[in-house]
């Protein structure tokens, strides 16, 4: 039985990936390097500081910590001033219908994000309202594939992760939501998400029926 309805946010509910990606990119130019949408692809889900990393393997750069804390921060405040003029009309098809629907079934819902900008995103694009619970990066201490972030929201919401299933658009994330012990929808293409036990190409694709039937077994 399906008692809660764990999300992911990038990726998800709203399409922020691009706003990442000309972040990181601008870094990487002034660093003296390209960095294609293809790379982009390595850093969804990633948490910033991994996500640094990345960035820098693909440049062949090697810094100290302090430098690196310095670039992090300097990619996040260019994100943040591009997040700070999101509004609804940035929320992915078939995410409020679906938060609505969870809400009229009497489906918890939580958020389990790797950001550290979440409470901005769900509070300019209006999402706050529909969650019960929000654990995102600023709650944990260890980055998917590590299962924390949705144990931590499944608590939260008081629900045994048997009964939650989880929405990723991310394979470490489908990956986290198995070691929850928690079911998992992959929001995106089957090649990257075949680990998931659903995938749709978008949450437009579902419903809470469809979501019973299919996990029903
Ligand atoms: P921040 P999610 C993730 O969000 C993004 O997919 C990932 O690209 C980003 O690096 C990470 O959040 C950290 O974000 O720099 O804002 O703390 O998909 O877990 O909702
Ligand atoms: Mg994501």
């Amino acid at each position: 039985e399906i008692k809660a309805c764990l999300f992911d946010l990038d990726g998800v509910l709203v399409d922020t990936a691009r706003y990442h990606y000309i972040a990181w990119r601008e870094l990487a130019e002034e660093l003296g390097f390209d960095f294609t949408e293809h790379d982009n692809e390595r850093l969804k889900g990633v948490s910033r500081a991994a996500s640094l990393n990345i960035l820098l393997e693909i440049g062949g750069i090697t810094l100290g910590e302090e430098e690196k804390a310095r670039l992090a921060e300097q990619k996040n405040n260019r994100y943040v001033e591009y997040i700070a003029k999101m509004d609804s009309s940035e929320i992915l098809p078939g995410a409020l219908d679906f938060l609505k629907e969870c809400r009229e079934h009497s489906i918890k819902v939580a958020l389990g994000s790797a950001s550290k900008n979440a409470m901005t995103i769900l509070n300019n694009t209006g999402l706050t309202p529909y969650f019960d619970a929000i654990i995102d990066g600023t709650h944990t201490s260890a980055a998917k594939p590590d299962p924390e972030v949705f144990l931590l929201g499944a608590q939260a919401v008081n629900i045994a992760p048997e009964h939650c299933v989880v929405f990723e658009d991310a394979e470490a994330g489908i990956l986290a939501a198995t070691r929850a012990g928690m079911r998992s929808v992959g929001i995106g293409s089957p090649e990257t998400l075949g680990a998931a036990n659903l995938v749709v190409p978008s949450l437009q694709q579902i419903s809470v029926d469809a979501l019973r039937e299919s996990f029903a077994a």
